[in-house]
């Protein structure tokens, strides 16, 4: 076992700027990227920068576009302590709302959007550990973990303070899917352990990734499968640019506001991620949240 400082480096701030930032340029992407595992759509890989300034964090989000962090989290306990069994030993007693997976697809319900249903960590675990396939997707706020657990892991400097911050734990088998969604906060995901593949989207795509309706109960979630893609019935989904990446353990994915998320565990996954609000978005996140509750929607 690694015995680590708990704290997160701050960010160096040589080396990085100034720089231009990628701008979206449909011309230059017509084809996908024909690496192994990713379906046939124009998607082009996410920069990627060692340690990263603040700044420059800041004028990605300003600038709507995704970053793959690598290098900040090596001070992190979590990081490569945080494994199926380490989390079973200490937080076995856990118990949260996985989503229902039955099939590899999250299970919708029309009333309140997505399906859960309470399970104990121990349980999902001893299902990974296992190498069964457990129907679910493991989630938790990062606060209901023992404080123990929970010491081992820092806010990251670049969420750090963030408005409304809110933390969670995932914790995947193999092959489990997050579907194509969009959340309004910004959000930062770090990897502690495993691999996970991610297809992303500027906001200004939705009309090509078919999201459900705007009075449904999930209007964040697009209606296509981007792991098995119908262009029968989803015509405009080639016509959307985006971007992929691989986030191995120790990297962090940034994710301006609003922008869609696909996500693939390569492997059995432990991530935590970071919500946190822009300050313009302050008023529509909390109108947002607001209509959620009384709505009695979980998503
Ligand atoms: O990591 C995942 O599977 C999905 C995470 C996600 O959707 C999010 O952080 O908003």
């Amino acid at each position: 076992m690694r015995h680590r400082l708990p704290v997160v480096s701050p960010p160096d701030t040589a080396g990085d700027e100034p720089q231009a930032l990628p701008t979206p340029d449909p011309d230059r992407d017509e084809a996908s990227t024909a690496e192994p595992g990713l379906p046939p759509l124009p998607l082009r890989p996410v920069r990627c920068l060692t340690r990263p300034s603040l700044p420059t964090l800041h004028r990605f989000g300003r600038a709507g576009l995704p970053l793959v962090i690598r290098g900040a989290l090596q001070d992190a306990a979590a990081v490569g302590r945080w494994t199926p069994s380490h989390l079973r030993e200490h937080a076995g007693s856990v118990r949260a709302r996985a989503y229902v997976i039955p099939d590899g697809q999250v299970r919708l319900d029309a009333r309140t959007g997505f399906e859960l249903r309470e399970t104990d960590l121990s349980e999902y675990a001893d299902d990974v550990i296992a190498g069964r396939t457990p129907q679910g997707y493991f989630r938790a706020p990062l606060e209901v973990l023992p404080a123990r657990l929970r010491a081992e892991w820092v806010d990251p400097v670049y969420c750090r303070g963030g408005l409304r911050l809110r933390r969670n734990l995932w914790f995947s088998a193999p092959g489990t899917v997050s579907r194509l969604h969009f959340d309004l906060p910004h959000n930062l995901i770090a990897q502690l352990y495993g691999r996970k593949r991610f297809l992303l989207y500027p906001w200004s795509e939705y009309r090509n990734l078919y999201p459900f309706p705007p009075w449904s109960s999930v209007p964040h979630l697009s209606r296509a499968d981007l792991g098995a893609p119908d262009f029968r019935r989803f015509p405009r989904l080639p016509l959307a640019h985006g971007w992929h990446c691989e986030l191995a353990e120790g990297d962090m994915l940034f994710m301006p506001s609003r922008m869609w998320h696909y996500a693939l565990s390569l492997g059995a996954s432990i991530t935590i991620n970071h919500w946190w609000s822009p300050v313009a978005m302050l008023p529509v996140c909390m109108a947002s949240d607001l209509y959620k509750r009384l709505r009695g929607l979980n998503i």
